[in-house]
């Protein structure tokens, strides 16, 4: 059989009001482009005649613009799952346009074969390659895009030339059996390949492709500051400090980390740290960083789910792919995020908080406990499962308005059970075997800003005895006072007392 070259707007056309997408992709690596900016067209033009017109939408994390912000532009998205970080459909969801459910990145696929969350019935994929048999090549991603080609119908793929054929071998697509038949993920070290290169489907479903020629929608990063050079130099000499004490291996252990600034930081200290030899990255983002260090001889292997480079990286990476293919795999977001896997491993993970609290539980997603910021995205594979869990954040935010570091955080994502590190720019609180006071004590000691010490000190004595002393009152007083005058430091204790 020969595939139906089709063009953006006549794939469009076969999306249908309610519909249910599945779109490939991880963060905006691998994600299609032009079919979701011709679905926005359709969108407006629908909604200007009268008509409903939503889709609902999976990824495998956030996606590039031509996705969720053009869809949310134009109000087109009915629900979306599991992560995102683009601002308009920020707006979308904190207005409740649209429905958002925040969810582990790891449970995503398994939901959808499950039944407990609605049918994807069309794929939309982005691939460097498909045969007449029905295999398909993806290209800088993974995602959820394994299990989505089989539940849906119709399959659209955009044939983006942007990247080479020759990726072929990157990927290592496994699906594990649904319990009662699950067996093991026999994923042993970083590097294991466990799958096959491509995502096999009935050619039948493929209804239409797309040649495009497009880079990734990936923006830059901001340079780290003093703030996030400080962080990323107190997580490496803290790890230069555990393997001293022999509690992290002198051969070191696969290192999970975030994305971001903070994690750019982090990963860039490590790296220029001798203490800390060549290692090992199991994560889920591979960015920038993991390259410039692997060019270096100072990362010797990565497993991601992405390849979040930008632009000019990517063109490295594409440039040498035979050193790269041999130091990179890209797996589906259930393999690269498997808390079986990650807790075989070791996987020392370090992740970002956007608040904690004295007591150690950790706020990744909420904005003052109401406005939704990205989602908890794979923060919580990682750090229940790890071997050490380490949460990194400044110790202020807003110019100094807003304490990272307050009494009870304003929502929880990260209790007190899995949060074993926390580290600012002013320093370590390693909570383990502490109990909810010593906690308190050693967080404001030593990560709390000067200018919120002692009123969080003060906080401690307004007298509440038991176990963890909480005041229910003054607990979310920093959060009140923010609210009121915008700046939190101006609480004022003797209105609790
Ligand atoms: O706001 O952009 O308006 O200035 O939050 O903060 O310090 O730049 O940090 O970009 O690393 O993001 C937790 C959101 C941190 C991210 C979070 C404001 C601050 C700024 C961003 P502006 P920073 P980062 C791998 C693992 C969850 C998912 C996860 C995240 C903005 O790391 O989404 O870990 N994590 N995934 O000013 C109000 C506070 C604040 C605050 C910071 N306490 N209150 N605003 N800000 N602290 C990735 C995947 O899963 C794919």
């Amino acid at each position: 059989m020969g595939f139906k070259f089709i063009t953006a707007e006549e794939a469009a056309d076969q999306i249908k009001n309610d519909d249910v997408i599945g779109f490939s992709g991880f963060t905006a690596a691998g994600c299609p482009k032009v079919i979701a900016q011709a679905l926005a067209v359709k969108a407006e033009k629908e909604h200007e005649a009268g008509r409903p017109f939503k889709v609902g939408i999976f990824t495998g994390a956030s996606t590039g613009d031509s996705i969720d912000g053009s869809l949310s532009r134009t109000h087109a998205i009915k629900f979306r799952s599991p992560y995102q970080s683009n601002g308009d459909l920020r707006k979308e969801l904190n207005s409740r346009e649209a429905h958002y459910y925040d969810l582990h990145l790891s449970e995503l696929p398994q939901y959808l074969r499950y039944g407990f969350l609605p049918r994807p019935n069309i794929a939309v994929f982005e691939c460097c390659d498909v045969t007449e048999d029905g295999e398909i090549i993806l290209t800088s991603a993974v995602g959820i895009a394994p299990t989505v080609a089989h539940l849906a119908d119709k399959i659209f793929l955009e044939l983006n030339r942007f990247h080479p054929k020759a990726l072929k071998g990157m990927h290592d697509i496994y699906e594990p059996a649904d319990p009662p038949l699950r067996r093991e993920i026999p994923v042993y070290k970083p590097s294991d390949r466990i799958g096959v290169p491509y995502i096999k489907v009935d050619p039948e479903k493929i209804v239409g492709i797309i040649e495009t020629n497009l880079p990734n929608e990936i923006g830059g990063f901001t340079p780290t500051d003093e703030v996030t050079d400080q962080i990323g130099r107190n997580v490496s000499d803290f790890l230069t400090a555990e393997i001293k004490a022999g509690r992290i291996p002198a051969s070191f252990l696969p290192v999970q980390s975030g994305v971001g600034n903070v994690a750019n930081a982090v990963l860039g200290a490590m790296g220029l740290n001798p203490s800390i030899p060549a290692f090992e990255v199991y994560t889920e983002v591979i960015q920038d960083s993991v390259i410039k260090l692997m060019k270096e001889d100072r990362v010797k292997f990565a497993s991601g789910c992405s390849l979040t480079l930008s632009t000019e990286i990517l063109s490295d990476v594409y440039g040498n792919l035979d050193f790269f293919k041999e130091r990179i795999v890209l797996r589906p977001q259930e393999i690269s995020n498997s808390p079986e896997v990650a807790r075989r491993l070791g996987l020392i993970a370090i992740n970002t908080a956007l608040e904690a609290d004295i007591f150690g539980n950790i706020n990744s997603t909420h904005v003052v406990g109401t406005k939704m910021m990205n989602g908890i995205g794979g923060s919580a594979d990682f750090c229940r499962n790890a071997y050490l869990s380490i949460f990194t954040t400044p110790s202020t935010a807003k110019g100094g308005k807003i304490s990272a570091i307050v009494p009870m955080v304003s929502h929880v994502d990260h209790t007190e059970h899995s949060v074993k590190i926390l580290i600012t720019e002013c320093g370590v609180a390693d909570l383990r075997g502490l109990s909810p006071i010593q906690r308190a004590e050693s967080i404001i000691e030593n990560c709390v800003h000067p200018q919120y010490k002692q009123l969080l000190k003060d906080y401690l004595k307004l007298g509440v005895k038991g176990h963890t002393p909480q005041h229910l009152e003054a607990c979310f007083a920093f959060h009140n006072a923010f609210n009121k005058t915008g700046d939190m430091s101006q609480v004022n204790w003797n209105d609790y007392k």
